[in-house]
């Protein structure tokens, strides 16, 4: 085993009584109540999945592992000469809930090099793909592809104890995790610089500056790479991608099949394809504007014109923050330091002054403040990366690290098939007859 699997067996051991006790002497404990409001609405803020890997506060915002976005981005080693963490650092912070020394991340990040081979099968799958197909679709196939090297699948069908199903999955995630970035930055070369053709990985390279090498970026874009794989890794685990790759994997489909599904779910413009969404929005806005600058009202008129045509304004709003989101802030902070007179930033920070006004006005939206998807577009277009509908793909290839995280704890404690109950219309309006 290398050193980080033999940690995180040693916080399997000690946290398996932790459940078994919480199970036999308060298994019948209630710890909430559910309304008519969420059952129909979503399930929003039901308490009903446990996760060890982060949690989301409403007005904080999310920790990692009990640390804030600034405070990981601090103490996670770093490469020589870059400002943000390595990514392979995260994964040790995610499944141990420790921040490792430089050693230890240097040895992950040797075991993430030699796992990052992608069968040619794959490159295969990708290039069968029309040219205008989304690269969400594209990359989910991709991942698909990759089913049949599950380690965790086939020692499944010769028979395996279920105390260890952590340890295949955990080989399984850790080999995705490694491939992610070669496929994503392949995705990119193939339909947007096909001239160019495919870079090989190289091999003196952490996972974001092998990403940044293969999209054909200078640096900072290795930075920008770290920053966005760990700001986007994980937001507790009833998000639409965290509890679809939750809920596949809890049928013992392997984690192919749950990240697969995963990706489907962050495709979606209410999720993840939001950053993408933004970036057409600002577009749009620019355009009206044939090359001024807007005013304050010329702001406003264009808010109020999309809300009024029934639209989301995206970047704004969320189910569970009732704040700024802090990955906004993170990213708008790289922007005020690295791209102040960028003109896209300018009108994402003018609109930062109106847009919660506007929505506090309309009184529908519980959260009138941006979301990590308001700022991350600007800053792939400022480096180059302008083909927005690519955005979601690399929120997929940090996404990946948290749910894959979430599925091989989940194997650990043993967490079961999730199977909630559904009910009909009527026995709701029969619930709440007067009596
Ligand atoms: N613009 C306009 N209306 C909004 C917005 C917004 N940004 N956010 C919420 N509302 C509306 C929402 O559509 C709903 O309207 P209706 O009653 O007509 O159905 C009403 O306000 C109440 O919704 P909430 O309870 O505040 O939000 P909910 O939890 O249902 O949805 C989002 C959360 C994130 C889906 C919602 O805020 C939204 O659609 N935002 C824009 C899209 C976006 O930025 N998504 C990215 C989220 C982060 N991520 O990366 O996943
Ligand atoms: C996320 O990162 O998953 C989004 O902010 C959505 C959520 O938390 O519901």
């Amino acid at each position: 085993m290398n050193n980080l699997k033999e940690k995180l067996y040693q916080k399997i051991q000690e946290h398996r009584p932790r459940i078994t006790q919480l199970l036999e002497e308060h298994g019948d404990t209630v710890i909430d109540n559910v309304t008519v409001a969420q059952v129909i609405g979503g399930m929003r803020g039901i308490k009903s999945l446990v996760t060890d890997i982060s949690y989301l506060d409403p007005f904080e915002g999310i920790r990692y592992r009990g640390f804030t976005l600034p405070e990981v981005l601090a103490k996670l080693p770093k490469p020589d000469r870059a400002n943000m963490p390595f990514v392979e650092g995260l994964y040790y912070l995610l499944l141990t809930g420790e921040i490792p020394t430089k050693e230890e991340v240097e040895s992950l990040v040797v075991d993430f090099k030699n796992r990052r081979v992608v069968p040619r099968y794959v490159w295969d799958v990708i290039d069968a793909f029309p040219s205008n197909s989304h690269p969400m679709a594209i990359l989910s196939a991709a991942v698909m592809s990759l089913e049949r090297e599950s380690h965790f699948s086939s020692n499944y069908k010769n028979g395996i104890n279920k105390m260890d199903y952590w340890s295949t999955t955990y080989e399984d995630a850790t080999n995705l995790l490694a491939k992610m970035p070669l496929i994503g930055a392949y995705i990119y070369n193939k339909l947007y610089h096909p001239e160019k053709g495919h870079r090989y990985p190289d091999p003196s390279l952490d996972l974001g500056g092998n990403f940044a090498y293969m999209m054909g970026k200078d640096s900072p874009y290795d930075d920008v790479s770290r920053m966005y794989f760990i700001i986007h890794a994980d937001h507790e685990s009833g998000n639409v991608s965290a509890h679809t790759g939750h809920l596949v994997a809890s049928s013992l489909s392997d984690i192919y099949y749950a990240t697969s599904a995963m990706i489907n779910g962050l495709a979606g413009p209410l999720h993840g394809l939001a950053n993408q969404e933004v970036l057409r929005w600002l577009q749009g806005l620019m355009e009206q504007m044939k090359g001024e600058i807007p005013s304050e009202e010329d702001l406003k008129a264009y808010v109020w014109d999309t809300l009024n045509s029934g639209q989301v304004i995206p970047g704004y709003g969320h189910a569970v923050l009732r704040k700024t989101d802090p990955r906004y802030t993170v990213q708008r902070e790289f922007c005020l330091k690295n791209m102040p007179e960028d003109p896209l930033f300018k009108y994402v920070d003018a609109l930062y002054k109106v847009v919660p006004d506007i929505l506090r006005e309309q009184g529908k939206a519980k959260n009138p403040w941006p979301n990590v998807d308001a700022q991350s577009g600007v800053v792939q277009w400022h480096y180059g990366v302008t083909q927005y509908d690519f955005y979601t793909v690399l929120f997929a290839i940090g996404r990946s690290f948290g749910v894959l995280s979430n599925i091989i704890w989940d194997r650990a404690l043993g967490y079961p098939l999730e199977r909630p109950k559904s009910i009909t219309t009527e026995m709701l309006e029969k619930m709440v007859e007067p009596k």
